[in-house]
């Protein structure tokens, strides 16, 4: 990997072109895709900085022809990606959280050998309240043998996964991204409109700081879950507390966790069995991005990136985050006697 410091000015494109050098095999394909996304990202960062004016605006513009700033912003980040991704002919089928099947190449735009899933806009219930928002994807090879991208295609396990990221609109946008070679963060620059290297090759601290789990659920959780809490929080008296933090927005929690350390939680409880987050949209590319900083990420069960999905929607419990504190949820949920029921 070319060496870069935080000082250097680096856009996103000359990283993902230096990144691609790697790679004498490569066709300039992925990078591609990713440069795309950057520029939806931008184009969605736009949308979500003047979420709270949509109502204003839209009296002061009846004539609003596109109607965009009445839409809701979930529904637009979704429209904006895939505008953005599906006639540069790299894709062959996407899939997004925000809809019910496999997203086709339109017949006129010719069909590459990749697949994109997103979550165009995570946490958007949170818009309301100027709470940070995020996008979250993942690109996987193609391995049917048709012009179109299948179930089969979409429906592989996260460590198939050739690139992942996600993207922050918080206080400045950022895009975090891997293609396995490291995880990276680039801040937007919204004077010049590029996305700048400012987190190279991020390494999560390998014992965390933060707790990021929604409390709320404790009387659903099962007593293993209640234990892993209990320690976490240092109310079993052989673990240091660490800090809870909950946004409640996964992406704004992750990326906390993933600079200071921590864990985010989401695990089953008895309403949600399978817990609540999606598979392909957020677990996975998350998967992704912290084992590249050096962190885990295990469903209770297995390392989230083995597990063989089988529905395109399909919801699982997730701990992510600082190494030890992964292992330590691994532990108790496998049933650690030393640990059960301490
Ligand atoms: P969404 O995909 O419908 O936006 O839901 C996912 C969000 C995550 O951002 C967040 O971590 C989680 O839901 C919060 O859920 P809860 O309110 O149950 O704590
Ligand atoms: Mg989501």
């Amino acid at each position: 990997m070319v060496k870069h410091t935080a000082t250097s000015v680096v856009t996103i494109e000359r990283f993902i072109i230096e990144e691609e050098r790697n790679h004498p095999e490569a066709t300039g394909e992925l990078s591609g895709i990713l440069y795309d996304l950057a520029l939806a990202a931008k184009m969605i960062a736009n949308k979500v900085r003047s979420a709270g004016l949509a109502d204003i605006l839209g009296s002061a513009e009846s004539e609003n022809v596109q109607g965009e700033v009445q839409q809701q912003l979930d529904v637009l980040a979704n429209e904006i990606i895939i505008k953005a991704m599906d006639h540069g002919g790299r894709l062959c089928a996407m899939a997004s959280e925000e809809e019910p099947d496999i997203i086709q190449i339109p017949e006129n735009f010719k069909c590459g050998k990749y697949c994109l899933l997103f979550d165009p806009l995570d946490g958007s219930s949170n818009i309301d309240v100027n709470v940070p928002v995020g996008t979250i994807f993942s690109v996987v090879r193609k391995i049917t043998r048709g012009r179109h991208g299948e179930m089969e295609d979409i429906l592989q396990p996260g460590r198939r996964q050739v690139a992942a990221g996600y993207v922050i609109y918080g206080s400045s946008t950022m895009m975090v991204y891997t293609t396995g070679q490291g995880a990276h963060g680039f801040t937007l620059d919204p004077s010049i409109g590029e996305f700048l290297l400012s987190h190279p090759n991020i390494r999560i601290p390998e014992t965390g700081r933060y707790l990021s789990v929604n409390d709320s659920y404790e009387e659903l959780w099962d007593d293993n879950v209640r234990t892993i809490m209990r320690k976490y929080k240092g109310l079993d008296g052989t673990s240091k507390a660490l800090s809870t933090r909950y946004v409640g927005s996964l992406v704004a929690d992750f990326h906390r966790n993933l600079l200071g350390g921590g864990i985010f939680a989401y695990p089953a409880n008895r309403k949600t069995p399978r817990g609540k987050l999606r598979l392909l949209y957020e677990a996975n590319p998350l998967a992704f991005i912290v084992e590249q900083a050096g962190g885990a990420a295990s469903d209770g069960a297995q390392r989230v990136l083995d597990v063989l999905p089988t529905e395109l929607h399909q919801r699982t419990p997730l701990f992510i985050g600082s190494k030890h504190e992964v292992e330590l949820a691994k532990r108790v949920l496998g049933g650690a006697p030393e640990l059960v029921g301490a």
